[in-house]
């Protein structure tokens, strides 16, 4: 077998931005590119941080004190102070939320930008202290014509984002992003300490075979959840779906973009409104599966068109490939 010659042109992920820029000419300021450039530097800030979390004290909970008397920081507080800090310097930013703050961030003059930034900075908390995969969630809207930034400009559908998307921290760094013309997947190359374009236009394949609920709420499910997923596991025909749940959003939510099938955290009888957030998890995971063909859905709504009345407030959420998420629809529908 002769050996490929490494590339030497390689498309990274500022490269990429900054193309799709120029295709839209004279309409583009840039700052969007700008934007995402900055986001990008956050993920591999805190991929480093994930990465050596465990040497050197960045798990278990915050508030408490090293040997050296200084206060440590959780993973997930470092993350969105990383966050925070690198959104309010790009300068593009009007108004930040993040899962970790209670209140939203409105940005003051000299930094205010036109863009506002909705982020789960550290997603899949559980999973921090064993090694298992977690993510950052992100979502963008453009402030409203004349506002000058303010909650409202949050407060709307996540079919009015410009740009959403996730990096997956695990046996490698993944950063997915659509600014609204397709998905794209970069992998970092540790090296390089750069996002090369990995998964041009990824597509949601029509069909999957897995499903990946936390079937230890069952007891709580309602009858259209419970009924569909017996129909996959006890299939009428064919084999039954495999069951793949890690409980990480973006690391349960990337395989079903790569492999298909359906990812779901219902609504129950114990979680009234289910448990993801509705703008920095439900919405940009919706953004991209659309972005990628698929469908995204709280069984009975388009989850993109939900009109958010508080910045973390939480929806139901099924999503994944189109024929799978159709399926569960029915049982929906058929209210049984
Ligand atoms: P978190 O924001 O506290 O990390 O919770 C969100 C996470 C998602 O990543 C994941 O899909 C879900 O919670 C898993 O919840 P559960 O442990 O109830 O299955
Ligand atoms: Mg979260």
């Amino acid at each position: 077998v002769t050996e490929q010659p490494p590339s030497t042109d390689l498309i990274t992920l500022s490269r990429h931005v900054l193309h799709d820029q120029l295709r839209l000419g004279a309409a583009a300021t840039g700052d969007l590119t700008l934007l995402l450039i900055a986001i990008q530097v956050t993920s591999k800030f805190i991929a480093t941080n994930v990465r050596k979390a465990r040497l050197i004290n960045l798990v278990g909970l915050a508030g408490e004190t090293n040997v050296q008397g200084e206060e440590q920081k959780k993973l997930d507080v470092l993350s969105n102070d990383i966050m925070v800090n690198a959104l309010r310097a790009s300068g593009k930013t009007a108004v930040l939320v993040s899962e970790e703050l209670d209140n939203a961030i409105i940005i003051e003059e000299p930094n205010r930008g036109k863009y506002c930034v909705v982020f789960d900075p550290l997603d899949g908390s559980s999973n921090i202290d064993a090694g298992v995969n977690i993510g950052t969630i992100f979502g963008i809207y453009a402030v409203r014509p004349d506002s000058k930034g303010t909650i409202e400009d949050v407060l709307r559908p996540g079919n009015e984002m410009v740009a959403a998307g996730y990096t997956m921290y695990g046996s490698s760094a993944n950063l997915v992003l659509s600014t609204g013309s397709g998905v794209n997947g970069y992998t970092l190359d540790a090296a390089l300490g750069e996002f090369i374009l990995t998964h041009p236009d990824i597509k949601i394949p029509p069909r999957g075979k897995i499903y990946s609920f936390n079937e230890g709420n069952s007891m709580y499910f309602y009858p259209p959840v419970v009924n569909y997923l017996n129909s996959i596991k006890y299939p009428k025909t064919g084999s039954p779906y495999s069951a793949r749940y890690i409980g990480s959003m973006v690391a349960d939510v990337h395989r079903t973009m790569l492999y298909g099938g359906i990812f779901g955290y219902p609504d129950d009888k114990k979680s009234k409104s289910g448990k993801l957030r509705l703008l920095y998890e439900a919405f940009p995971m919706a953004f991209l599966t659309e972005q990628a063909g698929g469908i995204a859905t709280t069984g009975t709504k388009r989850i993109l068109d939900i009109v958010p009345t508080s910045i973390h407030e939480r929806c139901s959420v099924f999503l994944g490939s189109r024929e799978d998420v159709q399926d569960l629809m029915k049982f929906y529908e058929s209210k049984n």
